[in-house]
């Protein structure tokens, strides 16, 4: 762990507040154990009463708001505007010339890869506009070429066309096998495990096609690994997939990832390479500058020493955002990304953790009502985060209103309110001992996740204008809305739930599972894994049918969204215990940036 960050003062009554860094194997089963505070507090006649209490005992925030503000980055000036203007242009010019169908896919593929495609947008639309006009309009031409086709078909319903599957049909023989010589195209094989995962639940080719390349793609791997060669760039692109299909990644950190990979390539191209670094750390320069902005508002708050027994994790919150939406023109929607998932973290501290029952009822009430007055009975802890909550949300409301002349309170009310009531309704599973279905776990828990909240919070501040079909579509949650937080409930519960159970909490999906099945742990997590697979296809099948309705950009939140969750919770708890995963994740994008040369 590097020296420029340590543990913050905050008063925290379990642990010493000088805890030092190197102790990171923290996580133990000790500040784990749930712990029981006895506080006076005073109840709501006014009388003295001793509460019992618990307390997750969270290890307050290693990312100090000094170091944060500190951040500095080299790469602002004129001098670099002016290299990464000239640079774009080349680009551009360099993707005009290209006339080959093939060289245009390969470059639109890495030019997304080395997060620029952003600079690009109508070009590379217009080249997959023509692609798909040419070849693939009338269903099934697939060039006969697996690495063109499969390639194509990525990227074309990346975008939301909807390639039909059939296009693969060509590449089976009489009796519907994948013919002989395909197997022998790796790099074909690699493109077509890749675009399977674009598939959506009638899609049997692909699913089939999938476990043939998957299968093809492992031999090669262990052939490489017995003649003692994986140092191809092949094998390293293979490998990196098979960890983790490209969909499946956060845009961000697989271009952080791609840039190394392309710098040691033997063909790459330098004007790319050199633009793509240059971008990354001008946009991470950006990316600092929203993060001390918001760490500002944090720190304003006082919610991190007031709620004590909370998660204080301002940095982890704005991680999510980044891997959300990374672009320099999204800057307020991260801000505001930012502040609602610092909200979410701490009222779900409140209900989970903190809270009695009667409170919680109460706050309840106060968010339903959404209505200062509504504060007056609360506890004071409550008081101070019901006008915190009030307030920003209003004021996000409050830009909409001024820039739109659209009232927006009621929709980012409504998915308050929502949430709290299934806040609650775990609260009191937890509190009767009650052991939910595995159906009626999940009906609650996909809102209860929060992703509700922070989808329809992004969309309304990023979206201008908001037009008036999108406006009904959120009256009920859209299924694009639904199906990218089924991914981050699920997710969130195979990261989580082990500690959660220490700590004592409702059973999560997997606990729910094994309670109705009789399945051992293991089996529950399998399923679990399956079933974000599967949601994986219907969300994929939003993407391509809720066109109508919403913009690419906010489809790409909602698939961003249950990316960042699978990437969060990888190895556990990934938001919570400051892990060193997270840790090296918010300084590759946050942190450091690139060196030059
Ligand atoms: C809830 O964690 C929480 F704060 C999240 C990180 C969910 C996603 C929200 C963001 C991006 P916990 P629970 C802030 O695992 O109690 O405690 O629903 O959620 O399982
Ligand atoms: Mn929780
Ligand atoms: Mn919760
Ligand atoms: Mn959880
Ligand atoms: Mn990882």
């Amino acid at each position: 762990i590097p020296d420029c960050i340590t543990t913050s003062n905050r008063k925290q009554p379990f642990i010493s507040s000088s805890a030092p860094l190197s102790s990171l194997a923290w996580i133990s089963e000790t500040t784990l154990r749930s712990v029981r505070v006895m506080d006076s507090t005073r109840n709501s006649e006014g009388n003295n009463n001793t509460i019992t209490r618990r307390s997750a005992n969270y290890q307050p925030p290693v990312w100090q708001f000094d170091f944060v503000q500190s951040l500095k980055s080299d790469f602002v000036g004129e001098a670099y505007v002016k290299r990464a203007e000239k640079l774009k242009e080349e680009v551009r010019m360099m993707l005009e010339k290209l006339e080959d169908p093939l060289a245009q896919l390969e470059h639109v593929d890495v030019l997304q890869r080395l997060g620029l495609s952003y600079h690009f947008e109508d070009q590379v639309e217009s080249i997959l506009n023509s692609i798909y006009t040419k070849n693939f309009l009338d269903g099934a031409k697939g060039k006969n070429n697996l690495y063109y086709t499969a390639l194509a078909f990525r990227l074309l319903r990346q975008h939301g066309n909807s390639v039909p599957q059939e296009i693969f049909n060509d590449f089976k023989d009489e009796d519907g096998n994948l013919k002989a010589s395909m197997c022998e195209d790796t790099m074909g094989m690699l493109c077509l495990y890749e675009a399977s995962y674009h598939c959506i639940d009638a899609d049997s080719i692909l699913i089939e096609a999938r476990h043939l390349a998957t299968k093809h793609l492992q031999a090669y791997m262990d052939r490489q690994k017995q003649v003692q060669d994986q140092s191809s760039d092949l094998c390293t692109l293979v490998n990196h997939a098979l960890e983790l299909p490209l969909h499946w990644r956060v845009p961000r950190l697989e271009t952080r990832w791609f840039i190394d990979s392309y710098e040691s390539r033997r063909d790459y191209n330098l004007i790319l390479l050199d633009f793509a670094k240059l971008d990354f750390n001008m946009v991470q320069q950006l990316h600092q500058e929203d993060l001390k902005d918001v760490s500002g508002w944090w720190r304003n708050s006082c919610l991190g020493e007031k709620l004590w027994f909370a998660r204080d994790r301002l940095m982890e919150n704005f991680l999510w955002t980044v891997g959300v939406s990374f672009e320099p023109k999204y800057d307020y929607a991260r801000k505001m990304a930012t502040k609602v998932n610092a909200l979410i973290t701490v009222i779900d501290d409140i209900y989970d953790v903190y809270g009695t029952l009667d409170e919680l009822e109460l706050f309840t009430n106060a968010v339903e009502r959404w209505d200062v007055h509504a504060m007056e009975n609360l506890p004071d802890y409550m008081k101070i985060c019901f006008l915190a909550l009030h307030n920003s949300i209003n004021e996000m409301a409050y830009d909409v209103l001024k820039d739109q002349g659209l009232d927006i309170i009621k929709y980012l009310k409504k998915s308050w309110i929502d949430l709290c009531k299934c806040y609650l309704r775990e609260a009191k599973w937890y509190h009767s001992g009650y052991v939910p279905t595995f159906e009626e776990y999940i009906e609650n828990a996909w809102i209860s996740i929060s992703g509700p909240v922070i989808l329809f919070h992004a969309f309304f501040v990023s979206t201008n204008p908001i037009s008036k079909e999108a406006l009904q579509c959120m009256e009920e949650y859209p299924n694009l809305i639904r199906w990218s937080s089924m991914i981050l409930r699920l997710a969130d519960d195979l990261g989580t739930s082990s500690d959660e159970m220490k700590r004592g909490d409702i059973p999560k999906s997997i606990q729910c599972y094994m309670h109705q099945t009789g399945a051992s742990e293991d089996d529950a997590r399998e399923y679990v894994k399956h079933m974000i697979s599967e949601t994986w296809k219907r969300l994929n099948e939003e993407g391509l049918t809720a066109n109508s309705n919403f913009s690419k950009s906010f489809i790409r939140t909602t698939m961003n969204l249950a990316r960042m969750a699978q990437c969060m919770y990888e190895h556990g708890d990934g938001h919570t215990t400051q892990c060193q995963e997270t840790i090296n994740h918010v300084f590759s994008l946050l942190i450091r940036p690139i060196p030059l040369i």
